[in-house]
């Protein structure tokens, strides 16, 4: 029996509706093998919508998401808008409205793609980032008084909640159950992220919690790190990480640097995602709108394919799922189109092309 899904496409902003395109045919030629069909429904909501209408997407924007199956969005950002309007516009209240509290970003280093590290072999680094991603630094509590003035105050506060805690961190605990990708040895390992020397009350409570989870789970190693410490370690042992938990702002940093170490910002996919299914979840590449290369037609569109396989892993076609993966892995392992970010001449058409042909096959 087919089964269609309906996806709701955001293609936002710069480079975001380029990769889109490219993650939609790769999409489509996967699905002709398996017995899914999509329904893609674009909406043209982002900076240029918010030029025209003076926010980023109509009032009822959440309601209009609602009853689709998934969300696959591009990015978000534009050099003539303060980043803080185009994401809270758009972005930030999609994943707190539907519960999206994983924040899943794995960075692999894929063969045929170099670290900046010297000497990692294809394979070594394999982590799975889990980012809290509906509350903490991102809760958007705050307020600002006497704008303008020598007096002016600005407060910013996280909220960390036992509830939010525990469930991110679960969420990294559970997924030591799934296979790794890489064939890499030894008992797994889940890494706890912080600043609790100095954040007391939240992030105490987030180890709190996270000691007490990882009782749960007792043949898990764990390890907590400062997030200072993480950063130097991402540098000079990515390959002794595993499964990783951190805050909402932690895990947002630290997935770029991953994405760096395994060679390119154009490879890093992510899932916003509500574990009960009670709602929609989003899937997007880690990557911003990137206003210097928009319109060039080089944007790596890799990391919105693998977006778009984790979309289908969360839809339960697991048989496309893998299509997408095994083109991604099949294509970076030879010499065929690569986009400038990874050293190449290739276009985002000729990539696109050459991954809905290896999917064809
Ligand atoms: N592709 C997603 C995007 O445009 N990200 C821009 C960004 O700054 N995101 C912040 C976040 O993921 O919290």
């Amino acid at each position: 029996m087919s089964r269609t899904f309906r996806i709701a496409v955001v293609g936002g902003d710069g480079i975001g509706p380029e990769v889109t395109e490219a993650a939609i045919r790769a999409v489509d030629a996967a699905a002709s093998r398996s017995n899914a069909r999509f329904e893609w429904n674009h909406f043209p909501w982002g900076t240029d919508w918010y030029f025209e209408h003076g926010r980023m997407a109509p009032a009822d924007y959440l309601d209009q998401l609602a009853p689709f199956d998934a969300i696959l969005l591009g990015a978000v950002g534009h050099p003539k808008v303060q980043d803080h309007i185009t994401l809270n516009g758009l972005l930030l209240p999609i994943r707190r409205r539907f519960d999206q509290c994983v924040c899943l970003r794995p960075a692999y280093l894929y063969p045929g793609v170099n670290s900046p590290l010297s000497g990692k072999a294809p394979g070594s680094i394999d982590m799975l980032i889990f980012r809290e991603n509906v509350e903490g630094e991102y809760a958007n509590v705050g307020g600002r008084v006497y704008q303008a003035k020598i007096d002016e105050v600005a407060v910013q506060t996280s909220v960390f909640t036992r509830r939010g805690c525990e469930r991110i961190i679960r969420a990294a605990f559970e997924a030591t159950k799934q296979p790794r990708r890489s064939k890499a040895a030894g008992p797994r390992k889940v890494t706890s992220v912080t600043k609790s020397n100095a954040q007391g009350y939240g992030m105490v409570l987030w180890d709190e919690v996270f000691a007490d989870v990882a009782k749960d789970y007792p043949h898990i190693e764990t390890d907590s790190l400062l997030v200072d410490r993480a950063v130097m370690e991402f540098v000079r042992r990515p390959e002794t990480f595993d499964v990783v938990v951190a805050s909402n702002l932690f895990g947002d940093i630290l997935t770029d640097l991953s994405a760096i170490v395994v060679g390119s910002m154009g490879l890093a996919a992510s899932g916003n995602i509500d574990p009960t299914r009670k709602s929609l979840s989003m899937f997007e590449p880690v990557h911003g709108s990137a206003p210097d290369i928009t319109g060039q037609g080089i944007a790596n569109p890799l990391a919105a394919v693998l977006s778009a396989a984790m979309m289908l892993e969360h839809l339960e076609v697991p048989e496309a799922a893998a299509a997408l993966h095994s083109a991604v892995a099949t294509l970076l392992a030879s010499d065929g189109p690569r986009t400038p970010d990874l050293g190449g001449t290739g276009t985002t058409t000729q990539v696109a092309d050459a991954i809905v042909h290896l999917i064809a096959k």
